[in-house]
């Protein structure tokens, strides 16, 4: 037990100097940047408000509650044959002697020192199905687990009462690990599975967040069943994940439950190193948050690379334009009044002929200046309301070609903020011209090569 305390610990006291610094450098570097590009910057910072996170997903009855009980070596959770919990589960750690609390859900989203405010979107209807509950477990004390109501086949969204698989997607987004846990009777064919392995979890966790899990194989009649199932969950996941390699499936029973567990003691190691894996989730944390913080800034980056390349097209264009209104402005200024005279009568005496005739008096400048003053003002309204409307239109139209996507991860990043982008050309040009992106971006660039690659580094020495 002592050895194991040490490897929760691998996420003690230097990683959380670590994390505060963090934190520190992020609202100092990254803030202003966002604010000034209206990002949010406190989800970014969600991950660093808590303990790491592992949560734990699967079909219902695949034993995750089961699981989890064991993890925390008392009877937390309530387990059963049929679908048993309709209620997501957060279960964090209890001073010792302290009484086991529960918080409700609103209460839980409400918290400004818990990470689960976007939650909120996601209305009172998950509240009622949301819950805190302390408990006092060593296991607890480095980590906070999230059980949740077992994925079912034929749900919608309007059954659950809230969106079941939004909600998984933004606790995966905040998670650690997260345990995937199948069992041999649906091996991968439940359908809010295949959604959420299909659509939830790659845009919310990076793949190596994932564990997948078969559970309850003491339930499979022999190892020639067991293959069988795995088979199944094997095939029924690469059609899931479209990916032709098989990740490691754990495949583990509970030894206090199996019916015949000496038939299955070949596979008790799996056990153990799922609980091991669970154990090292701490050690990940950094690496995880460093992750995310790299992904959205250079989704930043990417943005403002195109708001760049925006302005500066339009700086171009509006060369020409100012090239033609200066010509036209010179012209008006010496000749604006000398047409206007021959049209109307007025001036008396024209700028070009006061000169001419050496009865220069500094108040002939007045007209022509304010023509030439005249046609720049129609010129400035003139790009402002038609020009730069068009030209936006133009580079939305074309949208890609304000960036350059070289890389496969580059492409990747750009689907997540071109909307973003879209929207902005399309209702704010003129605040894009008025930007100094291109020391932004040299910010940016700062930041993630020289701060953001020291705590990798810092990370990678730590792990
Ligand atoms: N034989 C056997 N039974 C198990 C095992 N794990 C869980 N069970 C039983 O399977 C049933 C379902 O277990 P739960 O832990 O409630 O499953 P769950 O995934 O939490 O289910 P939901 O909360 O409904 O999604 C319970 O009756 C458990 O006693 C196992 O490894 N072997
Ligand atoms: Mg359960």
């Amino acid at each position: 037990m002592a050895g194991e305390e040490r490897q929760a610990d691998s996420g003690g006291g230097g990683y959380e100097a670590l994390v505060t610094e963090l934190e520190l450098l992020l609202r100092r570097r990254v803030r202003p940047l966002f604010a000034l590009y209206g990002h949010d910057f406190e989800n970014l910072l969600a991950p660093l408000k808590w303990k790491p996170i592992v949560l734990v997903i699967g079909n219902y009855s695949s034993g995750k509650s089961t699981f989890i009980n064991e993890l925390l070596g008392q009877t937390v959770q309530r387990t059963g044959q049929s679908p048993t919990d309709d209620s997501f589960t957060i279960l964090a750690g209890a001073s010792p002697g302290q009484e086991p609390a529960e918080i409700p859900g609103s209460t839980v989203i409400r918290d400004p020192g818990l990470p689960f405010a976007r939650l909120e979107k996601f209305g009172e209807r998950l509240s009622a199905h949301l819950r805190l509950k302390q408990v006092a477990s060593p296991f607890l004390e480095k980590m906070v687990i999230i059980d949740t109501p077992g994925m079912l086949d034929s749900v919608t969204e309007r059954d659950r009462g809230y969106d079941y698989l939004g909600v998984v997607g933004e606790l995966a987004g905040l998670a650690d690990l997260i345990i995937l846990m199948f069992d041999p009777f649906k091996a991968g064919t439940i359908k809010e599975t295949y959604q959420a392995i299909r659509g939830t979890l790659p845009g919310s966790a990076s793949e190596d967040r994932v564990l997948y899990v078969l559970n309850r194989i003491d339930a499979c009649e022999g190892s020639v069943d067991l293959v069988r199932s795995y088979g199944t969950l094997c095939w029924n996941l690469s059609q899931m994940t479209g990916r032709k390699d098989i990740p490691r499936i754990f495949l583990t029973y509970s030894p206090e439950l199996a019916r015949d567990g000496a038939a299955f003691s070949a596979w008790d190691g799996e056990r153990r190193d799922l609980v091991e894996a669970i154990r090292g989730a701490p050690a990940k944390r950094i690496n995880h948050i460093l992750q995310d913080v790299d992904r959205e800034v250079r989704g930043l980056r990417l943005e403002v690379e195109a708001y760049a390349r925006f302005k500066s097209g339009f700086g171009a264009r509006l060369k020409n334009l100012a090239g033609f209104g200066s010509l036209a402005a010179l012209l008006l200024f010496f000749f604006g009044d000398l047409l206007l005279r021959y049209l109307t009568g007025l001036p008396e005496t024209p700028l070009l002929v006061g000169l001419l005739s050496g009865e220069f008096r500094p108040g002939l400048v007045l007209l022509p200046a304010s023509l030439a003053a005249l046609l720049f003002l129609l010129l400035y309204s003139w790009g402002k309301q038609v020009s730069l409307p068009r030209f936006a239109r133009e580079a939305g139209r074309e949208v890609e070609g304000l960036v350059l996507l070289d890389t496969a991860y580059k492409k990747d990043v750009w689907s997540r903020v071109r909307e973003r982008v879209l929207a902005r050309l399309a209702a704010e040009p003129h605040k894009l011209l008025w930007r100094a992106h291109r020391r932004h971006l040299r910010k940016i660039e700062r930041f993630l090569e020289r701060d953001l690659r020291r705590y990798y580094q810092h990370g990678a020495k730590k792990a």
